[in-house]
């Protein structure tokens, strides 16, 4: 008796029109920007495109589930608290789109052509749709719950590295929070001995994407939200990877320190983690 696998095509098909429509926009204007807008500070940026994408993403799915909420990030006033509020008032409901327009703004405004749209679709708190489109590498990662996670209609899979000291790990910087910086710096100082090397793209989405493709063995970061991660998450479970937060505990819409790998190299990542902050924070 679950509503959504009778429909989830439709869903999809609509989650996969409004990430391509939108990504498509954005691409075209990329260059284009005139308004940098500063949300909490210098490192915290919209402009006109994000909240552009995000209006066209609302309407498309408005136009085919009239009584669906949408939790959008740029619907939302920043900072950890209103985020929270956000996605608990949206949980109320059953069915939450959950919208990053723009992953990546930063990138964006440089022209560092690593970006991407994040659309998720959850019921009852969980999510059963993920659609990340990557407008650059013309890449639309889909997945289902329950039914995998494609490329272009290819099955994804996770890499098969077994130990992290075989990793290529990715990680972010937060921004905006300083309480956090401490604990991501730690993590690094930690990891980057043990794994093979470490990446910051800039995009917490489209590295969920990777480490499903196989491209990362893992990603990790410290203070991010539902929409960076909602569509990411599902991806990466559906391509035979697992997600967590810092702490081991498995992914849900609330965590925010988030560790996503290939399943195999999970535990000791989690660990090395938790040793980090052990040493790190208080050592
Ligand atoms: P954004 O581009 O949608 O803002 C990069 O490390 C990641 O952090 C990106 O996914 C980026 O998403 C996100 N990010 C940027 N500024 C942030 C902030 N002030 N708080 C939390 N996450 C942020
Ligand atoms: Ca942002
Ligand atoms: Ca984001
Ligand atoms: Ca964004």
């Amino acid at each position: 008796k679950v509503p959504y696998v009778v429909t989830s095509k439709s869903y999809t098909a609509v989650a996969i029109n409004a990430a391509s429509k939108a990504g498509e926009w954005i691409k075209s204007k990329l260059g284009t920007v005139k308004q940098l807008g500063m949300k909490s500070g210098a490192q915290d940026l919209v402009t006109e495109v994000d909240k552009g994408a995000e209006q066209m993403i609302r309407k498309l799915i408005l136009t085919h589930f009239p009584d669906h909420h949408i939790l959008g990030e740029e619907g939302v006033e920043p900072g950890p608290q209103a985020s929270a509020d956000a996605l608990k008032e949206a949980l109320d409901e059953d069915y939450v789109w959950i919208v990053d327009p723009i992953d990546g703004t930063t990138n964006y405004v440089h022209g560092f052509p690593f970006y991407c749209v994040s659309i998720a679709l959850a019921y009852q708190g969980e999510v059963i749709v993920g659609v990340i489109y990557d407008p650059s590498r013309d890449e639309l990662f889909v997945a289902e719950k329950g039914k995998g996670c494609y490329v272009h209609g290819n099955r994804m899979e996770v890499s098969a590295e077994g130990r992290l000291s075989e990793s290529l790990i990715a990680t972010g910087f937060p921004v905006g929070i300083s309480s956090t910086l401490p604990m991501n710096m730690a993590g690094l100082q930690h990891l980057v001995p043990k794994v093979r090397n470490i990446r910051s793209g800039g995009s917490a989405a489209l590295h969920m994407a990777y480490v499903a493709a196989g491209r990362l063995s893992g990603f990790w970061e410290i203070g991010l939200n539902a929409w960076d991660l909602a569509a990411g998450a599902l991806i990466v479970q559906e391509s035979g990877g697992s997600v967590s937060d810092t702490l081991g505990r498995p992914y849900d819409l609330s965590v925010r320190n988030v560790v996503a790998s290939n399943r195999k190299i999970h535990s000791e990542f989690v660990e090395a983690l938790k040793e980090a902050n052990a040493t790190g924070l208080n050592g």
